[in-house]
């Protein structure tokens, strides 16, 4: 069987992360990979249920995941990690919990991009201010400086994305 590891998907809200975790996870496992997907329906509903957006939330958010990711590796699973995960030094700490198991893919698109397609109305409402510290509006996001792999969402169509990460993930990762 394949190695662990920890595919830290990072990049704004509405940029596709989800999509694609997910898409990613029924390809993978159809092939044979042991692969779990973790993202804010499974954490923030229930482990960082007490958790919300402040700076030091998103921290201690992504400190949690870092670790969970880390041992899910550990125990030899292919972990998708779909979160904003805004902070350079947050995704520093959570690569240093997983070591060389750690992938960094950025799931790029512009925040215009995400602005535009706003399938939920959140960035509607950040504009309002009825959400405040939203990223990209009201909150920061550092885009990564060396990722290892970027996926541009607003660029290519989503069947060429997932072709891009399937590539990248049986390249470093056989069956
Ligand atoms: C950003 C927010 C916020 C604020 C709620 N800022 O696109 P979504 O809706 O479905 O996914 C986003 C999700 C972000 O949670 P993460 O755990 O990934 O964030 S972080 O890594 O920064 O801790 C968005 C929704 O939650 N959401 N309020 N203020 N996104």
């Amino acid at each position: 069987g394949h190695k662990g590891g920890v595919l830290w998907f990072t990049g704004l809200s509405g940029a596709g992360k989800s999509t694609l975790a997910l898409a990613l996870e029924r390809e993978l496992f159809a092939k044979g990979y042991q692969v779990y997907v973790l993202d804010g329906d499974n954490i923030r509903s229930g482990l960082n249920a007490n958790l919300g957006f402040s700076p030091e939330d998103r921290a201690e958010n992504i400190r949690r995941v870092g670790e969970v990711a880390a041992l899910f590796a550990d125990a030899g699973f292919l972990v998708i990690s779909s979160f904003i995960s805004p902070y350079r030094a947050d995704r520093e700490r959570a690569r240093e919990a997983a070591k060389d198991a750690f992938h960094e893919i950025y799931v790029k698109a512009s925040l215009e991009a995400c602005e535009s397609r706003d399938p939920k109305g959140l960035y509607r409402r950040a504009r309002t201010g009825e959400i405040p510290e939203f990223t990209g509006i009201t909150s920061p996001y550092e885009p990564p400086e060396s990722p290892e792999l970027v996926v541009p969402t607003d660029e290519l169509p989503v069947e060429d994305c997932l072709a891009l990460l399937l590539k990248y993930v049986e390249g470093k990762f056989q069956t």
